[in-house]
């Protein structure tokens, strides 16, 4: 299969991030694409290609479009604001605060277009962010013109960034702007399945009252971990899209044995309801090695992920997204790919 891979993600680079207790180098760096696309070369996936530039025509239907526009400003109004270094969001409008009424400075912006403190900015971020947007469209379009799968390298993620807000990481929800431009150019009804180790509750916030984008997830039961404010087994969908959106949380420590028993019920689930295209957020950090997760899975299950992956027969759209485990994560990704192509 071919992949979709940008050079200008490695513009978001030396940022740091609030790890609890320590303002630590983000975990989310630029070594993680450069690892997975050289083990694409080295295993002879296919072609590695450079995407086309995209407008945000289809990012504006999932996301609010103010919250699209802001996106570009937070360099330069950081910047105005005197200051340097990484922007990050550290206020926000919660419960018993105004969210109605998007302030004038940066500092209140960037939280009032955020859930927590973890997509932050440097100058190459805003380029970044367009480019992994336009690596989905890139390898959707290649979906969408008949080839079986294509795996868009995005980075940075975007599972969870939602219709007005980023966080995690996540600033473009490419998954889901992919899903949207499958049902704008063919596919009647598109599924998506999330295998990052985190609940995407982005894609599931912005697909959540529709019937055409079905939603499946396995993830970290949101109890016990991030994102915590959602993916929990009883949100099935809202009005039209009641039943079209599945959760299946797994405890801390899940192994092969659980998360691939998981992985059969998330694939009956999109079987039974017949899509015309499949779209998979492919996070790693499921790995048993991975620094900020808690799941069990090794090097050699995740060609396994990929073979029950291919046995939906399905045209199919691999999104990258999370994995944190830099040495692995080229083996890691890249072994679901070719256990597809195997399967
Ligand atoms: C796309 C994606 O995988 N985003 C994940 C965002 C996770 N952010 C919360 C990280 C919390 C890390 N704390 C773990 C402590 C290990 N030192
Ligand atoms: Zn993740």
């Amino acid at each position: 299969m071919k992949t979709i891979f940008s050079p200008r993600h490695a513009g978001h680079a030396g940022n740091v991030e609030l790890d609890a207790n320590a303002i630590v180098p983000a975990y989310e760096k630029p070594a993680r694409a450069e690892i997975v696309r050289a083990r694409v070369e080295a295993v002879g996936l296919g072609p590695v290609l450079e995407p086309a530039v995209h407008d945000l025509a289809t990012a504006r239907k999932v996301h609010k479009p103010a919250y699209l526009d802001f996106l570009p400003t937070v360099c330069p109004e950081w910047e105005k604001a005197g200051r340097s270094g990484t922007a990050m969001p550290y206020v926000w409008p919660t419960r018993g605060l105004r969210g109605d009424v998007e302030p004038r400075s940066i500092e209140a912006r960037l939280g009032f277009y955020s859930f927590d403190c973890g997509a932050t900015f440097v100058g190459g971020t805003w380029d970044a962010i367009k480019s992994s947007h336009d690596v989905a469209l890139t390898a959707a379009g290649l979906v969408a013109a008949g080839e079986r799968a294509a795996f868009a390298l995005c980075r940075p993620p975007g599972h969870h960034a939602g219709s007005a807000f980023m966080g995690g990481y996540c600033y473009i929800n490419n998954a889901a702007v992919a899903a949207e431009w499958l049902r704008d150019n063919g596919a009647a009804r598109v599924s998506i399945l999330d295998v990052d180790y985190h609940h995407g509750n982005g894609t599931q916030e912005i697909f959540y009252a529709r019937a055409d984008v079905q939603v499946v997830s396995l993830h970290a039961d949101p109890l016990a971990e991030y994102p915590y404010f959602l993916g929990h087994a009883d949100e099935r969908g809202a009005g039209a899209g009641d039943g079209f959106n599945h959760n299946l949380p797994l405890p801390l420590g899940t192994a092969w044995a659980g998360w691939g028993a998981a992985l059969d019920t998330a694939c009956g689930l999109i079987a039974a309801q017949r899509p015309d295209a499949l779209v998979v957020s492919l996070g790693v950090d499921t790995f048993e090695r991975d620094p900020i997760s808690r799941f069990r899975l090794t090097s050699a299950d995740y060609p396994k992920i990929g073979r029950r992956i291919g046995r939906l027969a399905l045209p199919t759209l691999f999104v990258m997204e999370g994995g944190y485990a830099v040495e692995e994560i080229g083996v890691n990704a890249v072994g679901v790919l070719t256990g597809f192509e195997e399967g």
